[in-house]
């Protein structure tokens, strides 16, 4: 980037720990107890979407409906089998290079965000013990449009008092990398380069990854 880089925003799920895995586990319980299944490939589109609009997702691929009443029924279920999941999780899950990467922006004087649709980001950065290293979290539980609307990117800058156009978002979601975009934000991909087609940069994870590159 050829300007001054005032913030750094991180995705926290298949970010900064790969609890993309443990929400398409628990899409594929709730999935089965209506009696279909769910395609591994099939995942890529539940990344960075909010939990109703996963939900609507799932059902429509088993031709299932529901009202409002049920469609909270399943949620709260849904939700019920990734906080066991969750609840598990420790230090060793978060993902390889991430806390290096953290204490370099520190280092450098810069502010860091999670910006994540997921209500239970408070649970999983509290549960991996690294609510610290950051400077501001704002979650789904505070930003009223999902990704792939720039909001909760644009409420992290806010907070952290950073132009968007200098910021650096990092997204393992098609509907994240949007969003940044949206935001105006550089946007790394974290992920599959094939996938990521929106990204500004793809790594395919922070092992061996310097701020330099950007
Ligand atoms: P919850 P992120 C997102 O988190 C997940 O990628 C997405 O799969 C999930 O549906 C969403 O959070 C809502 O999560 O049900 O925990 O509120 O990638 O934006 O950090
Ligand atoms: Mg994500």
């Amino acid at each position: 980037m050829s300007v001054t880089i005032e913030g750094y925003i991180f995705d926290l799920d298949g970010v900064v720990v790969d609890t993309a895995k443990y929400h398409f586990l628990a899409w594929k319980k709730l999935a089965n107890s209506l009696g279909f299944d769910l395609a591994e490939a099939f995942n890529e589109g539940l990344k960075g979407v909010s939990r109703m609009a996963a939900l609507d997702l799932v059902l429509s691929i088993g031709g299932i409906a529901a009202d409002s009443g049920e469609r909270q029924a399943y949620a709260d279920s849904k939700n019920g089998y990734y906080l066991e999941y969750i609840s598990a999780m420790s230090r060793d899950e978060i993902l390889p290079g991430v806390v290096e990467i953290l204490e370099d922006i520190k280092e450098r004087g810069c502010g860091s965000a999670i910006a994540s649709a997921s209500k239970n980001a408070p649970l999983i950065l509290e549960s991996i013990g690294i609510r610290t290293l950051f400077d501001v979290v704002v979650d789904g539980n505070r930003a009223d449009r999902a990704k792939p609307d720039p909001e909760v990117f644009l409420l992290a800058a806010g907070d952290l008092g950073a132009d968007p156009g200098r910021c650096v978002v990092f997204e393992d979601a098609v509907a994240g990398l949007e969003g940044a975009a949206r935001a105006g934000m550089y946007c790394v991909g974290v992920g599959n380069p094939r996938v990521l087609t929106g990204a500004d940069l793809v790594i395919p994870d922070f092992a061996g990854f310097s701020l330099r590159r950007i």
